[in-house]
């Protein structure tokens, strides 16, 4: 029998929307051309995870352009390529091809949050949140730990965007 790792005492993450979705691609500019086109999003970021290993494209919903302060901010798109055959993505596509990678849900405190998931007996990655998008902080639940799905905890630079 599985052993019951949390207990109704134990915190939970204080979890405040789908961030981002991620999508591992081989050609991104391809996949920005997809999602642009057919699906009318707008890319409105893009940069080099150095430690990551990745070339990512963020983009919204014309939805969320037209709105100036959209409170809380939408679920984005991360479109993600790899840079180096050692990245996450590179492994990810060598395994499983192109497709949904991960989910990111928005915490106002990645640390707070992983010590909530350690306490629950949930594996982070990383034992201090790392870099992630726009100078957000970022950590990740074991896709084992979660039935299945890569978790990303994502803190953004400024909480109100
Ligand atoms: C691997 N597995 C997954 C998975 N990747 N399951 C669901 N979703 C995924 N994305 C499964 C895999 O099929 C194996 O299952 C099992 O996990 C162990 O795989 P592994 O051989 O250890 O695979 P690795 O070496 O690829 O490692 C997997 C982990 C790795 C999750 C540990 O991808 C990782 O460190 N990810 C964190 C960093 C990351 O993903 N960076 C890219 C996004 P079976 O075959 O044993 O059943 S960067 C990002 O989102 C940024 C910058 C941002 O948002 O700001
Ligand atoms: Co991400």
């Amino acid at each position: 029998m599985e052993q019951e790792l949390s207990t109704a005492a134990s915190p939970t993450v204080d979890a405040m929307a789908v961030d981002h979705t991620g999508i591992a691609v081989h050609d991104l500019d391809a996949a920005v051309a997809f999602y642009t086109s057919a699906m009318g999003l707008v890319e409105v970021h893009r940069e080099v995870n150095t430690e990551q290993q990745v070339t990512e494209a963020m983009l919204a919903t014309a939805a969320e352009q037209r709105d100036p302060a959209p409170a809380p901010p939408p679920a984005r798109l991360q479109l993600l390529t790899p840079t180096s055959p050692e990245s996450a993505i590179a492994r990810f596509l060598q395994r499983s091809g192109p497709g949904l990678h991960h989910i990111a849900y928005r915490v106002n405190d990645v640390e707070a949050a992983a010590t909530a998931l350690r306490q629950r007996g949930n594996r982070l990655l990383y034992a201090t949140g790392r870099p992630g998008t726009s100078d957000s902080v970022i950590n990740f639940i074991h896709p084992k730990d979660t039935g299945g799905t890569l978790i990303e905890l994502v803190q953004p630079a400024r909480i109100a965007r």
